[in-house]
């Protein structure tokens, strides 16, 4: 009924798997014209290990590869397909027991309205690329300053990000885009799904939020007339930013290796902060945030999502 097929490539390449933890091996198993089962248990392929013919240049994981340590997720044409491949169990006369067993299955074509300069968004586009959902999320470029764009993005504040799901809703703001995404993933959660550590980085995600909507603000004001600027608000803000760079160097001081959604919002933060208010001393008072915003800067799904010039 249908047909298995080990990995396109067919082969590991050398060093694949030899960075800390290992990585996944997957085997892509691709149905022709109907869906068909597999049964628990049942073997489907063997691998075999052989010497290799030379010593090779380089290994696989060396070059910082997307595959290496990446979590499970599935295939392309299965994200693609996934409506229509449950609608085909149905119509293919599968009993409700096998339907009902692939409603868990996380398929979802997703459309995620962005701008390549939010920092929210960007918060969002980090998570994507950290969980390896780039193939479940198709990245759609909207000005939500534009005109009509609030029916576009499907948001009525007119703000981005915002997501799109396969049945047509629209999820925002980015904690709850972030949230549901973590869902989605079948990785390692960014957000812990219950205890004190779930508070502790959605308070982590609302300060790096929050440090946002200050420098966001300050931002905006500085594109009135002059003589429109509020000296209040304009200190208020700046104040807020400072006292909120100092938590975050306090929790990075406390546990320099956590990864998280926390994490990640306070990263995003602090690259706002140096792409719109490069005034904004916050590097002076903090000499060891330095560093450990480095480390972040230099991780692939923060290198891929940098603001542009
Ligand atoms: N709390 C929202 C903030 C989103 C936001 O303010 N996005 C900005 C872009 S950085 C925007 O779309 N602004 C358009 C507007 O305010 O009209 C979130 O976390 O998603």
């Amino acid at each position: 009924m249908g047909e298995f097929r080990a990995h396109y490539a067919g082969f590991f390449d050398p060093g694949f798997g030899t960075n800390s933890g290992g990585s996944r091996a997957v085997l892509e198993v691709r149905s022709r014209d109907v869906p068909f089962i597999l049964e628990h248990g049942q073997p489907v392929a063997k691998l075999v290990y052989e010497s290799m013919a030379s010593k090779p240049k380089g290994l696989y994981g060396g070059k910082g590869s997307n595959y290496q340590g990446q979590g499970l997720k599935l295939s392309n044409g299965l994200q693609a397909q996934g409506s229509l491949w449950r609608q085909g169990l149905q119509l293919s006369g599968a009993g409700p027991e096998i339907v009902e067993a692939f409603q868990d299955l996380k398929v979802h074509v997703m459309k995620l309205y962005y701008s390549a300069t939010s920092p929210y968004a960007r918060k969002v586009r980090v998570l994507i690329i950290e969980h390896g959902l780039q193939e479940a999320v198709e990245l759609v470029r909207a000005d939500p300053m534009a005109e009509n764009a609030a029916s576009k993005i499907g948001n009525p504040l007119s703000k981005v990000p915002a997501l799109e799901l396969d049945d047509g809703a629209h999820l925002f703001d980015s904690p709850v885009i972030c949230e549901y995404l973590d869902h989605q993933a079948a990785g390692e959660p960014l957000l812990a799904r219950e205890g004190a550590a779930r508070w502790a980085v959605l308070t982590a995600q609302a300060l790096g939020d929050g440090i946002l909507d200050a420098a966001l603000s300050l931002v905006m004001e500085s594109r009135r007339p002059e003589t429109e600027r509020s000296a209040y608000w304009q200190d208020r803000w700046t104040a807020a930013i400072h006292r909120g760079v100092d938590q975050i160097a306090e929790d990075v001081a406390s546990d320099r290796e956590a990864f998280d959604l926390g994490r990640i919002a306070y990263a995003c933060a602090l690259g706002y902060l140096d792409f719109r208010l490069p005034d904004l001393d916050w590097r002076g008072p903090h000499p060891n945030l330095l560093a450990w915003f480095e480390d972040m800067s230099a991780r692939e799904s923060f290198a891929l999502t940098t603001p542009p010039e």
